[in-house]
């Protein structure tokens, strides 16, 4: 390991430009002329427009266009298209309805977008909207997710039960005949809580049309710009797709909500053009609580069958999953295949089944949130598997033992075929670092002090490195995610790294020079890696579902082993020796046996003005791309204790410790893997204690600002002990399994074992607020029934 390369906890080079304000974010951005967007939203959860009167907002001083959903549909711009076709138990195809960019006849959602004011400043834009008269013809809403199957109303025509897909998976057969083995059944309803994303900077766009080339530019907040592109282009029509350019720069964290293709984005770059000017538009707080796709919402019931000897036989779960009022952008694999295939957890359970009911209902889309199905899967097991080791009054950290996955590769009854693990060393060195073994004395002393005291466990494990080509193809989806890298070294040795993937807060601009240095033999400064413009990287997949390290970065690997290749051939001239001769080591290319060599730069600038290529073989320059499509899944697992304490007076809880150890293959920066840790945990625990998207009964979201929306803060979560193990991952170059979701993964399940542990078990849902963890602790106190 080099003090730069691959293993070392190399500080973030991108920080500093972050913390001295020095980042260059989409509202950074401003072009000359530059007009604002206003979208006017609806008031309603569900509406039928029967008039717009935009006659005096047009009239207003600065008002450059007012545009409904009538304006693009007479231009032709489509449906916000959604991805994956799910087809139910009956073979059917998923019931999608329009997802149009401007309301067209019915408004779905509060917030959904009724039309947009274009003018000189966004005060103007404002004003302009208020005077818009829309007449709607109330309809009743569709808010709860277990209600929504056969409601009255219906969200969409095309879904008279408001049901999207009813969709399956695994051998129900086999299920039925292990619950008829069974000698217990364990039962759990569960709900697990819609969530907002809420990075920090909150999504915008700047829509630009440059007549004389014929040529749009968008500048988004967008994790995945070429997909974007591709996306954006077909459905605006712009064609070909090189006549749209879209420009991702520094975005303040996504947590996937920056996948999707929005309205907004897309209205910028079509107004543009119809107002010629470059259209502006930054979501502010409410919008973004209103209008980004939100995160979770399942309601479970599901059911494991044990053997007398507290072995699972088998597992059936039946899921209803909200979708929201339209399908956003990767909506319909989130339920499906992101989550049922994981409901196996870390453990050999020889059958499983799963339903899942995908519904519309009158609220925010919901689509992929940092974990996107793998945090609902794992919530589902792991809260199983506490409560059967509990019933059948076994220890939990054994209970998992016993049931653990032992021999890999390990096929599952659904789907995925884990590669490697050894989740017993996560969970020997988890229990060490947690002290396990003095827990029911610290439980003791915070008896004595009036206190409960519970401790969690959570066995996760996640497919990430999305998505192999060869594995999701075969399911239907159609389209394989590889990743794309170009390294071009310039005369002088410095090297510039253009990769498909896109950073937002995960530190690529670090991670992935390390990678550069180490292979090259380098200094980390000589590397730049270029990312987030369609101009300059050719295509790339993006980032989400962990895919940076294991597939970005081997399509970065893939192109230096060419680098190098390339070389050698350039050494072996310019130091007059056989191609075979040639030793690339500590950056230098040496003839073996010899004392003769050049150090890479060197070999750069031979690559570049040597005369000796003229007329021979090899071309000239140092420059090389690659594609790389995993073979599988990456499967990063480990086990996270929650231990915390119960005030039974107030309701408050305290997570006095947090033991997360993990195995994420080889690690390229420690650093910055246990800082993606720390991250997904504080998201868990949120998910846990504090967060919750909340719709009254008429739909209105009333938890739209963080007065209402309550995130974790410092002060919430304790100092982490984060360990790791290391099963390296087969299926790329360098071993990588990703860690961007893994605490937002696995935290919920451990906050929550910990909780009901402290609590005697009553099964209560997230998040838990103070008012409910205190009426639980309450009951916990009553004298209880005899059974
Ligand atoms: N890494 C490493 N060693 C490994 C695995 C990863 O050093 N064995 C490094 C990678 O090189 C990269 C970082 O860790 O710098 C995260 O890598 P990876 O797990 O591949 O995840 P991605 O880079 O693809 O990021 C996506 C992931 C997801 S899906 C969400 S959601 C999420 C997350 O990253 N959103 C984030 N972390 C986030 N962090 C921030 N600050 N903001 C977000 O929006």
């Amino acid at each position: 390991m080099t003090a730069s390369g691959i293993g070392a906890p190399v500080r973030r080079k991108e920080d500093q430009r972050f913390i001295t304000g020095k980042g260059r974010y989409v509202d950074d951005f401003n072009r000359p002329g530059q007009a604002h967007a206003y979208f006017l939203r609806s008031p309603h959860a569900h509406a039928t427009i029967r008039s717009i009167d935009a006659a005096a907002a047009r009239a207003m001083p600065g008002v450059l266009g007012v545009f409904t959903g009538e304006d693009l549909a007479a231009d032709k711009v489509g449906n916000l298209i959604c991805g994956w076709m799910i087809h139910s138990k009956d073979g059917s195809p998923m019931k999608a309805g329009p997802h149009p960019a401007l309301a067209q006849g019915k408004v779905r959602y509060v917030g959904d977008h009724v039309a947009v004011v274009v003018a000189e400043s966004l005060a103007k834009a404002r004003d302009a909207a208020e005077a818009i008269t829309v007449e709607y013809d109330l309809l009743p809403a569709v808010v709860e997710t277990a209600k929504a199957q056969g409601a009255a109303t219906a969200v969409h025509e095309v879904a008279p039960d408001n049901v999207v897909f009813n969709w399956h998976l695994g051998d129900k057969g086999a299920v039925d005949s292990a619950f008829a083995r069974a000698k217990h059944v364990t039962t759990l309803d569960l709900v697990n809580n819609r969530l907002v994303p809420n990075p920090i900077e909150p999504r915008a766009a700047i829509g630009e049309y440059d007549e004389a080339e014929e040529q749009f530019t968008l500048y988004t907040t967008s994790q995945n710009p070429h997909v974007a592109r591709l996306v954006l282009s077909a459905f605006i029509g712009i064609a070909p797709e090189n006549k749209l350019r879209v420009v991702a720069p520094d975005v303040g964290g996504g947590f996937g909500s920056k996948i999707f293709i929005y309205a907004e984005e897309t209205v910028c770059v079509w107004a543009a053009k119809k107002v010629g000017r470059p259209v502006k538009w930054t979501s502010d707080r409410t919008e973004a609580f209103l209008a980004d796709a939100h995160g979770r919402d399942h309601v479970t019931h599901a059911e494991m069958a044990l053997d007398e000897n507290g072995r699972i036989l088998g597992l059936r779960v039946h899921t209803v999953a909200n979708l929201g009022a339209y399908l956003s952008t990767f909506a319909s694999s989130v339920p499906t295949y992101l989550y049922a295939p994981l409901l196996s957890g870390q453990y050999n359970i020889p059958a499983i089944y799963c339903e899942v009911d995908g519904v519309y209902t009158n609220t925010a889309p919901v689509d992929a949130y940092r974990g996107a199905g793998r945090p609902e899967a794992t919530f589902v097991i792991e809260r199983l598997v506490e409560v059967a080791a509990r019933q059948t009054g076994q220890d939990p950290a054994r209970f998992r033992r016993r049931n653990y996955i032992k021999s890999f590769p390990h096929q599952t009854p659904v789907i995925m075929n884990y590669d490697v693990g050894d989740y017993g060393a996560s969970l020997d060195k988890a229990l060490e670092a947690a002290d396990y073994k003095h827990f029911p004395k610290r439980r003791r002393e915070s008896a004595r002090r009036g206190k409960l005291r519970g401790i969690g466990f959570s066995s996760y494990i996640e497919a990430c490195g999305i998505a192999p080509s060869q594995a999701v193809g075969a399911l239907g989806a159609g389209v394989g995610l590889w990743e794309s890298a170009e390294v071009r070294v310039n005369p002088t040795g410095s090297i510039e790294v253009l990769t498909g993937s896109h950073s937002h807060g995960q530190g690529h601009e670090t991670t992935f020079a390390q990678l550069v240095a180490d292979r090259l033999g380098v200094p980390i400064e000589s590397v730049n890696i270029v990312h987030g413009d369609t101009d300059k990287v050719q295509f790339g997949m993006g980032t989400y579902g962990s895919r940076s390290g294991a597939v970005g970065m081997s399509a970065i690997a893939k192109a230096l082993d060419k680098v190098i290749a390339k070389g050698r051939k350039v050494a072996a001239y310019a130091l007059e020796a056989g191609e075979g001769d040639i030793e690339f080591k500590d950056g230098r290319f040496s003839v073996a046996g010899t004392d003769r060599s050049l150090a890479f730069g060197e070999v750069a600038l031979q690559a570049y003005i040597a005369h000796k290529f003229t007329g021979a073989e090899l071309e000239p320059g140092l420059k090389e791309g690659a594609f790389y499509d995993p073979t599988n899944f990456t499967f990063p697992a480990g086990m996270h204790i929650c231990e915390l304490e119960v005030d039974p007076d107030t309701g408050h809880v305290t997570i006095e410790r947090f033991t997360a150890v993990d195995d994420f293959g080889t690690i390229i920066n420690p650093m910055i893997v246990e800082g993606q840790v720390h991250g997904g945990i504080a998201q868990g625990v949120g998910q846990a204690l504090f967060e919750g998207a909340v719709y009254d009964a008429e739909g209105q979201l009333v938890t739209a600002s963080f007065m209402d929306y309550r995130m974790p803060r410092a002060a919430d979560l304790p100092s982490f002990e984060v360990g790791m193990t290391v099963t390296p991952c087969p299926s790329n170059p360098l071993g990588i399994k990703g860690c961007g979701e893994a605490g937002a993964i696995a935290a919920p399940a451990a906050v929550m074992n910990a909780l009901t542990d402290a609590l005697g078990h009553e099964n209560i849902a997230m998040p838990a607020t103070p008012l409910a963890v205190w009426r639980a602790a309450q009951r916990a106190r009553q004298p209880q029934p005899i059974a």
